[in-house]
């Protein structure tokens, strides 16, 4: 089975299915060689980190590997969470593909490259005079390579500052900035001027950029000039593209990139979320990838809002670890490569625990986003010679899990340093684990506001037992406070762990 893949369930090309690449992909960036499209989103303190998605239409992607799969391409050991791989850009030239990203937090700004999207990647060019954050990489007439970049500083004493918008030439083979930065248009003063890119159309340089932050206020703004180096002067639309104040079902929309349409024409690939609730508060799956037309009145950029199209049916695979020979691209695991927790031996996922717990940064963990709104992941585990479970996590300040050890089964909530538990003893042998959410029920009232309900069961002789349920609003982006979104797992404290399967079967209703 190919790792995700999206597709079916659309009402036409130029209405395109959103989300586009479900769960928790953001800060999307995309582009068209030929007939085919590849898009690369952020991946923070999870590696492999960068995944690839292609599609040959816009509508249907498959995920086709990811940039960093290997140690020494990415340095994550001890990033902080929030830190790690934020927002790359991707981007083609002379046959050659590059990502261009932000090791936030941590190593700064950095190159990959590769003659095929699918990998190997090379390892990373560190670009070293580049304090900043979401890089863009483009090339003027003349070859000269520019990074566009936001000049918020995420390391050392000036951590935090922000400088605008800002732009420098490069030498792409040796990774040395030829220039000290140079300030551009930064948007209407809304806060947090990020995801810079520059594109050549017709007469005019573009300079798109997002304003107003991540969260509810996140919009689009455009400026146009006639050199890539500016000056660039500002749309009066600006933001031409917000879901600000609206109760659009997908909100947040910000943080774009410019790709041509199969027809000719233009859209926008963007980041949104989906909160639920009364009062659309809180978004399990954190942000996702969507899209969006745009069309061009004037030279400037008319973009239809982004419009929640749900493909059809239901999304389900299962993976059985016996007839599996090799982790697929679609695992996560934290701050290290998949194969340093993980190996498929005898037909079984086997995770041999190191003593950390999830409330530890560098568990033994594999994961897979929640690609649904609703969804159920279940998994057969044999703790009869460790300590494991089925975990559905943000972060190690909120996880969500069913723990084996032995014949005792340990439901936990862990939120925020704070913990409650569940136990109860199972006969011994092969033991069934599910985590489902499930939607809210339908009402008018407090319980209303939450995205969802977790519930934690087992599945003993043929017959479902539910350990716990829990309000799902403590796993949503708002609430952890996070940059991610849920990433459900399998995972060993201690001892060896084996697992049978990984099943998964999510829906919008
Ligand atoms: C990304 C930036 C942002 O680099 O968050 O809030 C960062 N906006 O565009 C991580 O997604």
């Amino acid at each position: 089975m190919s790792a995700t893949t999206t597709a079916g369930g659309t009402t036409g090309t130029t209405e395109y299915p959103n989300p586009l690449i479900p769960g928790f992909n953001p800060d999307p960036s995309a582009v068209k060689v030929g007939d085919d499209y590849y898009l690369v989103t952020s991946t923070f303190e999870y590696l492999p980190g960068i995944p690839v998605y292609h599609s040959t239409d816009l509508v249907d992607w498959t995920q086709i590997g990811n940039v960093a799969t290997r140690p020494e391409q990415l340095d994550l050991a001890t990033i902080p969470t929030l830190g790690g791989v934020w927002a790359p850009t991707i981007r083609f030239r002379d046959g050659v593909f590059y990502v261009i990203v932000t090791v936030a937090m941590g190593g700064g700004c950095v190159v990959f490259t590769a003659t095929d999207p699918a990998g190997p990647w090379s390892d990373p060019t560190l670009l070293s005079g580049i304090a900043g954050i979401d890089p863009d990489l483009a090339w003027g007439d003349d070859g000269t390579a520019y990074v566009t970049f936001s000049g918020l500083t995420t390391t050392g004493p000036d951590a935090g500052a922000h400088h605008g918008v800002q732009q420098v030439k490069v030498d792409l083979e040796t990774g040395e900035v030829l220039e000290e930065p140079r300030s551009l248009w930064s948007g209407t003063g809304l806060k947090f001027p990020e995801a810079p890119h520059i594109y050549h159309r017709g007469p005019w340089w573009y300079l798109m950029i997002a304003e107003g932050g991540t969260e509810r206020g996140h919009g689009v703004s455009m400026a146009r000039g006639l050199s890539p180096e500016g000056p660039f002067t500002g749309f009066d639309g600006n933001p031409f593209l917000s879901a600000r104040s609206t109760s659009r079902p997908i909100q947040n929309t910000g943080h774009a990139d410019l790709i041509e349409t199969p027809d000719g024409g233009s859209a926008l690939i963007l980041l949104g979320m989906r909160p639920r609730g009364m009062t659309q508060a809180f978004s399990a799956l954190g942000r996702e990838t969507f899209i969006t037309t745009l069309a061009w009145k004037n030279d400037w950029p008319v973009a239809e809002p982004v419009i929640l199209r749900p493909r059809a049916g239901e999304t389900r695979y299962s993976i059985d670890f016996a007839g599996v020979d090799a982790l697929d691209a679609g695992w996560l695991a934290i701050r290290r490569v998949p194969a340093e927790v993980a190996a498929i031996d005898g037909g079984k996922l086997v995770l041999h625990g190191e003593g950390a717990t999830l409330d530890d940064t560098r568990p033994v963990f594999l994961g897979r986003r929640q690609l649904n709104q609703t969804a159920r992941v279940s998994t057969v585990i044999d703790a009869s010679s460790g300590t494991g479970g089925l975990v559905v996590r943000y972060d190690e300040d909120y996880h969500t899990e069913i723990e084996v050890s032995g014949t005792r089964v340990t439901g936990r909530v862990h939120l925020a340093g704070v913990a409650q538990e569940w136990t109860l003893e199972v006969p011994a042998g092969p033991l069934e684990l599910r985590m489902s959410s499930v939607p809210i029920a339908a009402g008018f009232g407090p319980s209303q506001l939450s995205s969802d309900r977790i519930i934690l069961s087992i599945v003993t002789g043929g017959e479902e037992t539910v350990i716990a349920e829990t309000d799902g609003r403590y796993l949503s982006a708002e609430t952890a406070a996070s940059f991610t979104g849920r990433v459900i797992g399998v995972y060993a404290v201690d001892g060896t762990v084996r697992f049978d399967r990984f099943d998964y079967v999510g829906s919008e209703d």
